[in-house]
């Protein structure tokens, strides 16, 4: 672990900015089996309390109840105890407590909710609950999100969703999500502090992230992990996915991009280096990025999914991003990201793309066909021009590519539209994708999502899916960035 970085960090830490909500519920008198629901009228993080007193007799014996806590309306009706995902099923927020006194009653825990179920298992005597307050936290300051003139309704709401999205995920990290996993993740980080830089400004918290990635332990091929924890204790993670890797050096260069705060890009550009360096070391024979024993390779979470070609793709934008930071900086470290850039798209026509079909394919992949590999291979500069337009188009239409299925995901599809001009298309692919997540209810955006298949879950079981995910509030980024006055 790297002290230094570590101590740059902690110095970062954000102060929790806390909202106390109650939702218009009167008290209840609740006798055994009762059940009881909560609405409070968003999605909030934070802590839940209520208070407990005897109706005719002193309640004298605990009273037990089931407390289950829902991002969805429609995670009320789900049976928990059927869970069959390959995540660990404690991730699902219930609890069953044990009320001794009359009082107030404080959950202990943190949770992600727009609805509470109270279930009476068991109880001696009738009771009143009262006083239901839920203690919301974030570290993102929503009066400092502008509010900027968003002429199409449709895009407004998407907005207003985002940045809820973001703002409930933006603890003392940006969280991936605060259902689920609850920590820093490298490709998470990315687009949150895309999102930030148009909403929140909250540019310290990014700094901090910056740093805590910076403090971990590569791996024997010299990779960072993608995620991290860090309360309460520093715990580097134990997975190492090599886009994520290059996507913090990304981070990086954003951060700089977005702040001009060349000191702080500076005092982080020997980790950013060290990944570029690893990212080299892996490059084979034929000049491609490979994924040596030990690292793999995120992307998407779309089933089946080869990543060979699309992993090439992040490294080739990693090191245009980077080249031309260095080069504005006059680093020395520049001349030899542009030499890198350039052989390594050499390759990728020579070896990713299929002459006779005119498509990113190659055996190195299995042959196989994906959005995932034109976009990033658009997006790492392979193609460009009508040429990406059409390779983008015949990806996107085509019945036989393996399509997104992550906000994340789409993210960079419509990110290469804009590389490509497509700015049109771009915000409509957007207003359908996020659009019919605001036509389900949506308060925030979800982790994974397919129109249509409203049971898809990349673990097995929609449960457990995380239906606050950061990495799905970027149509702020797109919308403030491209559509508004
Ligand atoms: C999941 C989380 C997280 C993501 C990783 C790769 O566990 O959803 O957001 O970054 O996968």
């Amino acid at each position: 672990m790297n002290e230094y970085y570590l101590q740059k960090a902690v110095a970062e830490l954000p102060r929790l900015i806390e909202t106390t909500v109650t939702p218009a519920v009167e008290s209840k008198t609740l006798f055994r089996g009762d059940r009881i629901i909560i609405d409070l009228g968003d999605h909030y993080v934070g802590y839940f309390s209520f208070r407990m007193n005897w109706v005719d007799l002193y309640v004298d014996a605990p009273v037990r109840l089931y407390v289950k806590f829902c991002e969805t309306k429609r995670e009320l009706e789900d049976d928990f105890a059927a869970y069959q995902g390959r995540l660990c099923a404690s991730w699902l927020q219930e609890e069953v407590i044990n009320v001794d006194f009359p009082g107030e009653y404080r959950m202990p825990r943190r949770y992600a909710a727009r609805y509470i179920e109270i279930t009476v298992k068991s109880t001696p005597k009738r009771f009143v609950l009262s006083d239901f307050a839920f203690r919301a936290v974030t570290s993102g300051d929503v009066s400092a999100v502008a509010s900027p003139v968003i002429a199409n309704d449709r895009l407004r709401e998407i907005d207003r969703v985002a940045v809820n999205t973001l703002k409930n995920c933006m603890q003392r990290v940006f969280e991936d999500g605060p259902k689920r996993d609850r920590r820093l993740w490298t490709g998470d980080l990315r687009l949150e502090a895309l999102a930030n830089y148009y909403t929140f400004r909250n540019d310290g918290l990014v700094r901090r992230c910056l740093y805590l990635f910076a403090a971990t332990e590569p791996n024997d091929k010299g990779f960072f992990p993608g995620f991290l924890y860090e309360d309460p204790v520093f715990v580097s993670g134990s997975w190492y996915l090599m886009d994520y890797a290059l996507l913090l050096v990304v981070s990086l260069c954003d951060y700089y991009r977005h702040t001009g705060d060349r000191e702080t890009f500076l005092d982080l550009y020997p980790a950013a280096k060290s990944q570029m360096e690893a990212a080299a070391r892996a490059v084979d024979g034929e000049g491609i990025l490979s994924i040596p024993n030990g690292c793999d390779a995120f992307i998407d979470w779309c089933p089946d999914l080869r990543k060979g070609i699309a992993l090439h793709g992040v490294y080739l934008y990693t090191l245009d991003l980077l080249a031309g930071v260095l080069q504005e900086l006059s680093h020395a470290d520049a001349e030899m990201c542009f030499t890198r850039l350039e052989s390594a798209k050499t390759a990728a026509f020579e070896h990713l793309h299929n002459k006779e079909e005119n498509r990113f394919v190659s055996p190195r992949d299995g042959d196989q066909y994906s959005v995932h590999s034109a976009v990033w291979m658009i997006l790492g500069g392979v193609v460009d021009g009508k040429e990406g337009v059409r390779i983008l188009h015949d990806a996107l239409k085509s019945a036989d590519s393996l399509k997104p299925v992550t906000p994340y995901m789409h993210h960079y599809v419509i990110e290469a539209m804009f590389k490509l001009g497509l700015a049109e298309e771009a915000m409509d692919y957007l207003r359908d994708y996020w659009g019919a997540m605001v036509d389900l209810s949506a308060d925030t955006f979800f982790e994974a999502f397919i129109p249509g298949q409203p049971d898809f879950s990349p673990y097995g079981d929609r449960m457990i899916n995380s239906m606050c995910h950061a990495w799905s509030c970027t149509p702020s980024y797109f919308i403030r960035r491209y559509a508004c006055r």
